[in-house]
């Protein structure tokens, strides 16, 4: 099963927490602190595998979490980290934030691997809090949480060609006879229900085409299968137009060919301004009428190319003409784009609401703060208690109204206040 978008969750790995931990050891009176730090949490890679072409597998697992890192422990024992996760997709697969649909990463050449979320810092243990004039401190930090964040994938396959038309005109014919693709072929419509691919080699050059399925009038409307096929065709180099030249389904070539302009234009401008090559095909049914071609010719201005998919006259000239025409346009590239970066935490602000005559503390400071304090730690608390007067806090909250004896509630931890 083919599958081209695809919503899932990611969540990198927390830190794990610092540990408060006393050395022990016979005859050794004052051991000190040894509480270990706690191990960095898994980050988050996608990575582009050439071998995969859907993104069916993130249809049935929606979340993907990196490995938590683990606490301390003592003896300066350090937890350990989280495995990072590596995602494999499709060469091509763009990943979006699902809710601003911001681009995060474009995941273009095979291999290449891309860190997209970070894993938690572990929280350091007592250990490393002690100095000179604090020789054994209390208290440890706990590890850095991370966020569980909803991303929308997005595979724009990656090719050097891109064939278009009506359904049936020969497009996966076309491919079975220029590459090694054994796209299925039939005479009916939409047989072909998603893109193949197809390497056509010419005399030492090689390109890759897209054979996707058929569109029709009013498909940038979703009539048919709809456009959403043409998402693999945006980033294609140069467009293959194959027509019916026949009519052999009883439609007119011109009108076709206007018909399938109008689509590409309606889809994307880009798309449109795409170079286009225009193939006649099946002209074994023509018998030697070529006055719809000398038309066409006539109405774009371009010369059309030739052929009949089905007993391959005229395929290695138009294999020859793409790979000139592939010759004078730039290489692929991945998107151009402004990379969407997640908002840090902003680490500095804090603020106060008054309810019910509790004072709330919220905002990124405070929560900092409380990740790393250890209320039941009597240095801890009066080292948050600190931070809090330096910050301005009791201040901003004495200014708010507190008065002694008020309660204070500052994300989980609350407290009376007491001059
Ligand atoms: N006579 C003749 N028939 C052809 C030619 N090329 C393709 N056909 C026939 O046209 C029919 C449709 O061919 P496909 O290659 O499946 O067409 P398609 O454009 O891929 O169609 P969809 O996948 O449905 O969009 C098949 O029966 C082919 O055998 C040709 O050059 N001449
Ligand atoms: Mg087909």
């Amino acid at each position: 099963m083919f599958l081209d978008v695809a919503v899932i969750y990611c969540k990198a790995g927390n830190g794990g927490d610092g540990v408060v931990a006393w050395h022990r050891e016979k005859y050794v009176a004052t051991g000190g602190p040894d509480g270990g730090d706690g191990g960095n949490g898994g980050s988050i890679y996608f990575q582009a595998d050439h071998s995969m072409n859907t993104l069916i597998s993130f249809r049935y697992t929606q979340h993907w979490n990196a490995e938590n890192g683990a606490n301390g422990a003592g003896k300066k024992c350090s937890g350990k980290s989280g495995a990072d996760l590596i995602i494999k997709v499709p060469c091509g697969t763009i990943i979006r934030d699902a809710e601003t649909n911001g681009i995060i990463a474009d995941v273009f050449n095979d291999g290449e691997k891309v860190l997209v979320f970070k894993g938690g810092r572990g929280g350091r243990g007592n250990a490393r809090f002690a100095t000179p004039t604090h020789r054994s401190p209390g208290y440890s930090e706990h590890g850095e949480k991370t966020e569980k964040r909803k991303i929308k994938l997005e595979l724009k396959t990656i090719a050097d060609v891109g064939l278009v038309g009506f359904p049936n005109v020969g497009k996966s014919t076309l491919l079975s006879v220029i590459s090694a693709a054994r796209p299925k072929i039939a005479n009916y419509h939409f047989t072909t229900l998603s893109p193949n691919l197809g390497m056509v080699e010419y005399f030492g050059d090689s390109f890759v085409v897209a054979d996707i399925p058929g569109l029709i009038e009013g498909a940038s409307e979703g009539v048919g299968l709809g456009h959403s096929f043409l998402r693999h065709v945006e980033r294609v180099r140069v467009i293959v137009h194959l027509i019916d030249i026949a009519g052999s389904e009883g439609r007119n070539p011109i009108e076709d060919y206007k018909a399938i302009r109008k689509e590409l234009e309606n889809y994307s401008i880009d798309l449109a301004n795409l170079p286009e090559i225009i193939v006649a095909n099946k002209c074994d049914l023509l018998y030697g009428d070529e006055t719809t071609i000398a038309e066409l010719e006539e109405l774009t201005g371009e010369k059309v190319i030739q052929i009949s998919a089905a007993t391959t006259e005229g395929v290695q000239e138009l294999k020859r003409e793409i790979a000139l025409k592939l010759k004078e346009l730039p290489p692929l590239a991945p998107l151009e784009f402004e990379p969407f970066v997640y908002e840090e935490k902003d680490r500095s602000s804090f603020e106060i609401n008054v309810e019910n005559g509790i004072y709330y503390v919220t905002g990124g400071y405070v929560e900092e703060l409380a990740r790393r304090v250890v209320l039941s730690d009597y240095d801890s608390f009066r080292w948050f208690q600190r931070c809090l007067r330096d910050k301005g806090v009791i201040d901003a909250l004495k200014e708010a109204g507190m008065q002694d004896g008020d309660t204070v509630c500052i994300m989980d931890i609350e407290f009376e206040y007491t001059l």
